[in-house]
């Protein structure tokens, strides 16, 4: 289909434009889209997309966008809908290009240490044909089983082993990309060192479908760790936090992958959801839970080395007590209680969640202050702190008074109030979307808002890839 045929026709022209380019049974329009491309998971944001077009390769993403943007329709690509800030969620009467049919794991190249995916594939999925090559695809988050790799890189995802392989960007080695003209953009290069001109890749990493829509990438791999080691540590208060990790990091010389925080009542309540099943690996009361996990390739010396470390922890007074996962029964049951919230969550909505960073000696101050202002204004809010201590990253879930209407409009204010002045960011890995986008200056300068949009305005003029995503409206 040419773009130039379709023109600035009425919708009927481009729904048939649509169907031509990826067959009649991969677009839905109107009344006939599926309520799963309207919402998201978190059931916070939805609107009434016109279209829904599952393109099957990359020649069908450019057609789709050429078209779409010549009659004027907004473009928001989906991948596994796991995001919380509201960045898959298209404006009213646009299209939704969703990556759900672009699954198929191209390559794995083991000379490189490199896999080359398409953009809809599960991260899960990805994980797992690493893993049967003998590799490790070291990004990892709760949402694997959905969350896929084009919106793994869209977000720049992070997880829970960023603290030893970086976030989604530091695997991104290849890309590629259609543009908002349709233009296809590749550089499927596997080199680490590639210095030839702006690294335009990365301009795409983390820019939540607003700049392109990312179609395929090259990833790196690392030689897969034979051996795990996992504990949980109740600790009796944060104070020793920093030290707690600082020595872990030395002595487990590199293998220290996770350091998750879980404060008690996160514990308390996640844990406790899954009594039936498992007693409690350690008693709920402590104060502050961490979940470690090293990766290693030789289990006696591993086991050994994790052991020491724990004991001298304990022994300095950093660490209250300890349990280390005998099984990988075990293991899995201590990651649940971290990762596998979702759920536990539900009954609980309507929900503010949050996804800061800040300098890990302020994180009590955040804790403290955001817990009185928000039980203050509403004392009946359950709330549950956690998240990534070894990258600075915090999450805080808030349950929401459902009879006041500026509920979540307050316990943002108070949140975000208090990042600002500790000097965090009011996103360490969840993005913008919709949902943070009036607070971004809380984070970033005027100077820098003023560079983002030049770059929008630069790859996108006319405003068709996700708009309203990210930057807020201009006053
Ligand atoms: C997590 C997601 C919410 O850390 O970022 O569980
Ligand atoms: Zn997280």
């Amino acid at each position: 289909v040419n773009s130039d045929q379709v023109g600035r026709t009425g919708s009927s022209d481009l729904l048939a434009s649509l169907q031509s380019i990826v067959g009649g049974a991969n677009v839905f329009s109107h009344d006939g889209i599926e309520e799963r491309y309207c919402t998201d998971v978190l059931r916070k944001h939805s609107s009434r997309p016109a279209y829904v077009v599952r393109p099957a390769d990359t020649q069908q993403v450019s057609a789709v966008v050429k078209v779409a943007a010549d009659a004027g329709v907004t473009i928001t690509a989906l991948g596994g809908r796991t995001g919380v800030v509201g960045g898959g969620i298209s404006p009213d009467g646009g299209l939704i290009l969703s990556l759900e049919r672009m699954t198929r794991v191209l390559e794995v190249d083991a000379a490189s240490m490199t896999m080359t995916v398409e953009a809809g594939v599960p991260l899960q999925i990805a994980q797992e044909s690493a893993d049967a090559h003998g590799f490790i695809l070291p990004l990892d988050l709760g949402a694997r089983g959905s969350a896929t790799i084009g919106g793994n890189i869209a977000t720049n995802a992070g997880g829970v082993r960023v603290l030893r392989w970086g976030m989604a960007r530091d695997m991104v080695l290849g890309l590629e990309a259609v543009l908002a003209d349709g233009t296809v953009v590749s550089s499927l290069s596997k080199s680490l060192k590639d210095n030839a001109g702006y690294h335009w890749k990365d301009l795409l990493v983390g820019s939540e479908g607003t700049l392109g829509i990312i179609t395929r990438a090259v990833l790196r791999l690392r030689p897969r760790p034979s051996s795990t080691q996992t504990a949980l540590l109740a600790l009796r208060s944060f104070e020793p936090v920093p030290e707690l990790l600082r020595k872990l990091e030395g002595r487990f010389a590199g293998q220290l992958s996770s350091f998750e925080l879980m404060w008690n009542d996160l514990y308390e309540f996640s844990s406790g959801a899954r009594l039936q099943v498992r007693p409690r690996p350690l008693p709920a009361g402590s104060p502050l839970y961490v979940l470690i996990e090293t990766l290693g390739s030789d289990a006696v010396r591993d086991l050994e080395l994790f052991q020491t470390g724990l004991e001298e922890a304990q022994e300095s007074g950093l660490i209250e007590d300890a349990v280390i996962a005998q099984s990988e029964r075990d293991r899995t049951h201590f990651w649940d209680i971290r990762d596998d919230l979702s759920e536990l969550f539900r009954p609980l909505f309507p929900l503010a969640a949050f996804d800061i960073s800040l300098s890990l000696a302020d994180m009590p101050a955040f804790v403290e202050r955001t817990r009185a202002g928000i039980l203050h204004e509403f004392p009946d809010s359950q709330l549950f702190y956690y998240g990534h201590a070894g990258d600075g990253n915090l999450h805080l879930i808030a349950s929401l008074d459902r009879n006041d209407p500026e509920a979540e409009s307050k316990v943002d204010m108070t949140v975000y109030s208090c990042v600002r002045a500790l000097g965090g960011s009011i996103s360490a890995e969840h993005g913008i979307g919709t949902a943070k986008r009036e607070f971004i200056g809380f984070t970033r300068t005027p100077q820098e808002l003023r560079l983002m949009r030049s770059i929008k305005q630069a790859l996108d003029p006319r405003n068709i890839l996700n708009p309203g995503k990210v930057l807020p409206d201009l006053q």
